[in-house]
């Protein structure tokens, strides 16, 4: 989608949701909602490989990127979704260095990665192959997460890695995996944040977070994050009916 990658990698901030409801009207009616882009969320909801396609064809029906977040680091994944017209691939648990330059190559054509050409939804089903090698490296975007104990210890090593346009910050898996998970481990998780966004900064990339609500996005904008995904189309469902229900219920 034109102009994707640049907004996200610009100075302003974006903020887009994860789709986690397997099925495209949930996709157009977030998209609708006026967001900067979406996510689908492949890692960690019941959305299957065939339906990755009809998702992102939903959100495109707005003219609303959407990424998708990978399973894992397996090129073929990360292939499937860009194949069928993802904007960018999220890819989770990313640790090492290693792993970082693993997911540049999945996701760049040769020269600057390994990715595989195919008649896919994105080049057209086959009529515009030369028309997207010629744009894909320059606009899809690749974010990748932080979240692990060893990827925080590797940060400095990790966000050198050319060919990354986001680092982005799993609050909830990094809680756990550094022993701060719950009310008592904040501040250990907060300076943990901070220090990822410190290296990202100082690396010159962007840094992103996952925001259940947007009650901080405030205090985590001011340590330079500008990318968020705040919630999901399910979770923003479940408050909304729960907010609706409460103010129906107590209404005189
Ligand atoms: C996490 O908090 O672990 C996430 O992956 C959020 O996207
Ligand atoms: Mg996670």
């Amino acid at each position: 989608m034109k102009g994707f990658r640049e907004k996200c990698t610009g100075p302003n901030r974006v903020v887009g949701t994860f789709c986690a409801i397997p099925h495209p009207v949930a996709v157009e009616v977030t998209a609708a909602a006026g967001l900067d882009f979406l996510c689908i969320d492949w890692e960690h909801s019941q959305i299957g490989r065939e339906r990755i396609e009809d998702l992102v064809r939903a959100a495109d029906v707005h003219g609303t990127p959407a990424m998708v977040r990978v399973p894992g680091h397996a090129p073929e994944w990360i292939a499937a979704a860009l194949d069928a017209g993802a904007a960018g691939v999220l890819v989770p648990r990313i640790s090492t260095a290693a792993q970082a330059k693993s997911a540049v190559s999945a996701t760049r054509y040769p020269p600057l990665g390994e990715r595989g050409v195919g008649p896919g939804r994105a080049s057209g089903y086959g009529y515009r192959i030369p028309d997207y090698l010629a744009s894909a490296n320059e606009s899809l975007l690749l974010a990748i997460q932080i979240e692990t104990a060893e990827g925080l210890a590797n940060i400095d090593e990790i966000v050198a890695v050319e060919g990354v346009d986001v680092i982005f910050i799993g609050p909830g898996d990094l809680s756990v995996s550094i022993g701060a998970f719950g009310p008592g481990g904040t501040e250990k998780l907060e300076s943990a944040i901070r220090q990822i966004a410190a290296a990202a900064r100082a690396a010159g990339k962007v840094c992103g977070i996952f925001r259940p609500t947007a009650e901080d996005v405030g205090k985590w904008s001011a340590e330079g994050i500008t990318f968020y995904l705040l919630g999901s189309d399910a979770v923003f469902l479940g408050a909304g009916l729960a907010a609706g229900a409460t103010a129906a219920r107590a209404a005189k």
